[in-house]
């Protein structure tokens, strides 16, 4: 058994020698351990730290493509050199290293294809009541869109048995935490968490420069996936309403009418035949996600083949090079 453990990396000189230090060279379970990061165009000596750390291997993208994409560069690089567990951590040595061997038990008892790192966020010292309660409501939403029970749903502590890799394919250009969630509901791959413990924070977010750009991009996110797995759901859900609205003023220039003996609130009709139209595009948006819906799961499908068609022909992992195997290790290889 092989396991690689992945660092999307953007600038990260400062933090990733501390996040290196900290994470295991051999595990139980795996015959070998190996760590990659996904350099996402850099301007930093963070490659050349990453080397003169004993790191194995490096995805160099050439310019900076955001967190989603360095992580799926990441996923099909693993699977390319054979990892048969991946397990994604943090530069910022945010996550506590040694916890990727609790990470990994549900996957090696055959529990769990994908398994996420619960922060336990409400202890979390440094998170302010307005993030710790925005965490809640976007896993909760999460949760709700995805069908699985996982408390921390923007972790990015995580591990993913190959299946699971293999199936995993990201579009939203800015996260991949909800999106990977969402995604393993749909596609009924088991999903799993256990508790795993935090450093103090080493800085500040990268993705997220205040507050509310937090809360702007996280609620946009969660609308825009659960929109794009759900468009029934959303699409007639607003239909209802706004259908409801519409019923609601007819009614009440049908009162008016009949009281009126005939002169009633022609205002009320015509809002209530804008509502009406409104309510039937709504309608028929919700019909159009949904043909749209099942064609993601066509093009995911045909996605997973060809990925298992490039593993199997050998395909070399994009953007690759690699790292400085550590000494000791080339001796015993
Ligand atoms: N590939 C890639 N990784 C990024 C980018 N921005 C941040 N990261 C990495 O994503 C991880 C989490 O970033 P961080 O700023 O700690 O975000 P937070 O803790 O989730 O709010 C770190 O390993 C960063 O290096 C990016 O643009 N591209
Ligand atoms: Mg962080």
């Amino acid at each position: 058994m092989k396991l690689i453990i992945q660092i999307p990396c953007w600038n990260e000189e400062q933090t990733l020698p501390a996040t290196l230090a900290d994470l295991p060279r051999e595990l139980d379970g795996f015959e070998v351990v190996e760590w990659l990061i996904i350099d996402d165009g850099s301007t930093d000596q963070t490659v050349e730290v990453a080397r003169r750390a004993g790191v194995h291997h490096i995805v160099r993208l050439t310019n900076n493509k955001g967190l989603a994409a360095g992580f799926q560069a990441g996923l099909d690089a693993c699977l390319k050199l054979g990892a048969d567990v991946i397990v994604n951590t943090d530069a910022d040595n945010q996550y506590y290293g040694p916890d990727v061997a609790r990470l990994v038990v549900p996957i090696l008892e055959g529990r769990a294809d994908m398994v996420v790192g619960d922060r336990e966020v409400n202890k979390i010292a440094h998170f302010s009541p307005l993030k710790k309660a925005l965490q809640r409501l976007g896993s909760w939403v999460v949760r709700q869109a995805s069908s699985t029970s996982l408390p921390d749903t923007t972790s990015g502590f995580r591990a993913y048995n190959r299946e699971a890799a293999i199936q995993m394919l990201v579009v939203s250009k800015f996260t991949y935490t909800l999106e990977t969630i969402i995604q393993a509901g749909k596609m009924l791959v088991a999903t799993d968490h256990v508790p795993v413990r935090t450093n103090a924070a080493t800085r500040e977010s990268r993705l997220f420069p205040s507050m509310s750009a937090y809360v702007r991009r996280n609620t946009i996110s969660i609308f825009r996936i659960y929109a794009q797995y759900e468009p029934l759901k959303v699409f007639w859900t607003l239909s209802a309403v706004i259908g409801v609205g519409a019923l609601a003023v007819w009614i009440r220039f049908a009162v008016a009418y009949v009281e009126g003996s005939g002169k009633g609130h022609v205002q009320s009709l015509i809002l209530g035949a804008v509502l009406f139209i409104a309510a039937v595009v709504l309608w028929a948006l919700g019909v159009i996600g949904d043909l749209l819906a099942a064609q993601r799961v066509m093009t995911q499908k045909t996605f997973e083949r060809v990925r298992r068609i490039e593993l199997q022909l050998g395909v070399e992992p994009s953007h690759y090079e690699p790292g400085q195997v550590p000494e000791r290790e080339k001796v015993e290889a």
